[in-house]
């Protein structure tokens, strides 16, 4: 059972600081200009958050998960987009500092917990997204070298990345066949395509990275060959709860503001919240919300308590917490009438943001995928 202990409650304090003083105030005109805040991330790694449950050995906060769900509220109520980069960027520290052997770790790590070398996962690729089994781009052994040739789609921070986690082909077909390969941002033969026009999401780069003979040592896989189908899957355990907590804090500030407004908005004589519809539709958000973070805390216990059945937590928390906060998010644009679609209000930035998170880190068909499976498995 999950309590707010007092250290918590003081990380929760100084993230919940940082996120309205140095997010909340230029969340809109990071989306407006499509501005990646790298200087921001930076402070975040001053703070911590670049290493949230990674060793101490290696700088990482060495925090729980069950405080990740809290952290990740806290920060997407400042904005959404950057928390979940930083909730990306938490996925590849994790992974190399539990995968990765000691040399690996105080390679990699030190500068990705300071968040002024920034990572990269990479999974999906033009042909293959939720079938991420199906990955063709290769890993050639040359010697003491991988020869790594392939496309990856959608890479969130691509191009601005220190640290890329590749995921690429080192053996026969299906899970089994698969490396986790960390490649440098400056290794010859890596580039990038353009930065994609998104719906949201666009304080950060999403592109495509282009691997053309791109020659990295051996020594840069993680873990055994053929074992980067389970890192993967893995580390998107921690970071589908992640996704969901960021989609709670994005609905949860839209709740807010929507529980302000209809108390000072008038209409037929009366502010909007003396009609039962509108406060029916408060209760229910509220409802919703309190039932995700019940969901999202119950998971992060199960990846904490390292349960066996982690993964379907973490799906069933991340699918039920993303669709339940962006309907929470669009119902409050609704309370805001015409003003509810206007830029300076905010409110349209979080509806748009929160839509891609039913369909990143597994879309929400592959969530009950996971879960179905396993309960008929049972
Ligand atoms: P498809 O797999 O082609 O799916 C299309 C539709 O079919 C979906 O609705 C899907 O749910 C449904 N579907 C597929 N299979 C089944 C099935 N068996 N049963 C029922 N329905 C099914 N990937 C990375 O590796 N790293 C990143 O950093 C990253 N960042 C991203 C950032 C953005 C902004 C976006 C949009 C995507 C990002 N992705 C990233 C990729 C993302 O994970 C994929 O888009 C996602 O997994 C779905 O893959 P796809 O787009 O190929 O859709
Ligand atoms: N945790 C731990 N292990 C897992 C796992 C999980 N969540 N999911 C699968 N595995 C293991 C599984 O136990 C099996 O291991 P073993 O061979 O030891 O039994 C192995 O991986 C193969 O699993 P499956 O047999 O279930 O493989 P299958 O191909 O049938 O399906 C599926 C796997 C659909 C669950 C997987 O492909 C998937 O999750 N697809 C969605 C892809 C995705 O989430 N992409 C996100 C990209 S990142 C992103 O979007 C960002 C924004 C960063």
């Amino acid at each position: 059972m999950t309590i707010m202990t007092e250290e918590r409650l003081a990380i929760v304090e100084a993230v919940r600081d940082f996120a309205s003083t140095v997010l909340a105030p230029n969340a809109g005109e990071w989306d407006a200009s499509k501005h990646f805040p790298v200087d921001a991330l930076a402070q975040a790694g001053e703070l911590g958050l670049g290493g949230i449950y990674v060793r101490e050995d290696v700088g990482g906060s060495e925090l729980s998960r069950a405080d990740a769900v809290a952290i990740f509220e806290e920060l997407a109520k400042g904005d959404t987009t950057i928390a979940a980069y930083i909730s990306i960027h938490n996925m590849v520290a994790w992974m190399i500092d539990t995968f990765g052997n000691d040399v690996q770790r105080h390679t990699w790590v030190p500068g990705m917990v300071a968040m002024t070398d920034l990572g990269s996962y990479c999974l999906t690729e033009p042909g293959a997204g939720s079938d991420a089994a199906a990955i063709t781009t290769s890993a050639r052994r040359d010697g003491d070298d991988y020869v790594i040739d392939g496309v990856k789609q959608f890479i969130s921070g691509a191009g601005s990345s220190a640290v890329y986690v590749v995921m690429a082909r080192t053996g026969e077909p299906g899970p089994k066949g698969i490396s986790a390969i960390v490649v440098p941002g400056d290794a010859p033969g890596l580039s990038f395509g353009p930065r994609e026009h998104k719906m949201g999401w666009n304080a950060q780069p999403t592109r495509q990275v282009i691997f053309d003979g791109v020659r990295v040592p051996v020594a840069n896989r993680l873990g055994a060959e053929g074992d980067g189908f389970g890192i993967a899957m893995k580390g998107l355990n921690g970071g589908r709860v992640n996704m969901g907590a960021c989609s709670l804090g994005g609905a949860q500030w839209a709740l807010e503001r929507a529980l302000q407004y209809v108390q000072e908005r008038e209409a037929f004589g009366q502010p909007l919240a003396a009609n039962q519809s509108i406060v029916f539709t408060l209760a229910d958000m509220e409802t919703e919300l309190q039932a995700a973070r019940a969901l999202l805390q119950r998971a992060a216990d199960k990846m904490d308590d390292d349960a066996p059945d982690m993964a379907t937590a973490c799906a069933l928390a991340k699918r039920f917490a993303t669709d339940a906060s962006f309907q929470a998010a669009n119902a409050a644009l609704q309370l805001h009438g015409g003003y509810g679609y206007l830029h300076e209000y905010g409110i349209e930035r979080v509806v748009r943001d929160l839509r891609v998170h039913q369909i990143l880190e597994g879309t929400n068909e592959i969530m009950k995928l996971i879960v179905g499976r396993d309960l008929l498995a049972s």
